[in-house]
């Protein structure tokens, strides 16, 4: 039998293409009462993480401090806020490191959680920004779960 080149490239890619989705995963997050469960996810790079039960909440990497809007996320990644309620999936997360996030109506009782892709390469970054509170806590249970 005689394939034409085009179609051979044409299934290697395809192929190509379906082992990609094939180890890409995605994992699910669930908001309950005040706290994310997991609270810690761990991840590889081209995962995704959606969250479910999301009514009355939302997932934001944007932090408010009294110094102005912080992420603490990878150096070249890109953050999130979803809307109240959604049931949000990020985007492939490619960039390796640590990722926080948490929800506005409930961070005052320490609603967040961390996810961790692949190497925890902007952790000491964070610790560094001297974390208080409910950050701190999140800082201290990734922490735990790159060990
Ligand atoms: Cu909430």
């Amino acid at each position: 039998m005689k394939y034409g080149k085009s179609l051979i490239a044409a299934a290697l890619s395809a192929a190509a293409m379906m082992s990609t989705s094939a180890m890409a995963e995605n994992h699910v997050v669930t908001a309950a009462v005040t706290a994310f469960d997991p609270m810690v996810v761990v991840a590889q790079p081209g995962d995704t993480v959606s969250w479910e039960n999301m009514n009355g909440h939302i997932t934001n990497t944007v932090f408010t401090e009294a110094d102005g809007e912080h992420q603490y996320i990878p150096e070249g990644a890109t953050g999130w806020t979803s809307a109240m309620g959604e049931n949000f999936t990020t985007a492939p997360l490619t960039v390796e490191g640590v990722y926080l996030y948490k929800c506005d109506p409930h961070w005052g009782a320490g609603m967040g959680g961390a996810i961790i892709v692949g190497n925890a390469t902007n952790l000491d970054a964070i610790k560094a920004t001297n974390p208080k509170g409910a950050l701190k806590r999140l800082v201290k249970k990734a922490e735990k779960a790159v060990k």
